[in-house]
């Protein structure tokens, strides 16, 4: 599923939220990144909640995973998704893993290995992420990250913790 075809690649977007009501700005954030020109929905898994990663002294997030198709290169996908953080009022402190109204990572960009001063791809956090291996194992379960394995194979070592399916 994430050969590159006619210089259209499949890519993956973690997204997560833990302000200002989450659930709603993932929903709009979906919509959102699927609105950009030369992006197209694939796919998107359930909503999951989960304790957060990081400082304990912040709300619970919740997460989910989008497949899209797309012809942009990695680092104008990135710029797009950064944008939408910021029409969401996203504000960046010096301190890392802290509470944000919307984080949109570039999980997965096809068969490609990307490590630049602005981009590392696969996001290097992605095995040991249960809000991350979840949602992509629901919506592309024979998937294989570039250098990382198979998403079915990293799941089994990584625990769901407070993981949880949001209905
Ligand atoms: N960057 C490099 N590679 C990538 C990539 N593949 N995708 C650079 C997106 N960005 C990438 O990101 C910092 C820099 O990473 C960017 O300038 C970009 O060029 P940021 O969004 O400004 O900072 P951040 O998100 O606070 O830092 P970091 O380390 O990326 O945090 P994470 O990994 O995004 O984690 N707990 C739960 N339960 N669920 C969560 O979703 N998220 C976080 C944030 C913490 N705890 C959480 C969750
Ligand atoms: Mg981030």
């Amino acid at each position: 599923m994430n050969k590159p075809n006619n210089g259209t690649v499949t890519a993956y977007i973690g997204l997560g939220s833990n302000l200002a009501d989450p659930v709603e700005q993932v929903r709009s954030a979906r919509a959102e990144c699927a609105a950009v020109p030369g992006v197209r929905e694939l796919a998107f898994s359930s909503l999951y909640r989960s304790p957060p990663m990081g400082p304990q002294d912040q709300p619970d997030y919740v997460n989910a995973v989008m497949a899209v198709s797309t012809d942009l290169a990695a680092p104008a996908l990135l710029h797009h998704l950064q944008h939408i953080e910021q029409v969401h009022g996203r504000v960046r402190v010096g301190e890392r893993w802290t509470a944000r109204t919307l984080d949109l990572d570039l999980l997965i960009y096809g068969e490609h290995r990307i490590e630049t001063a602005e981009l590392t791809v696969p996001h290097p956090g992605l095995s040991l992420r249960a809000f991350v291996l979840y949602p992509l194992f629901e919506i592309a379960p024979e998937l294989v990250a570039p250098g990382l394995g198979r998403i079915a194979d990293l799941i089994v070592n990584c625990p769901r913790g407070g993981l949880e399916r949001i209905n």
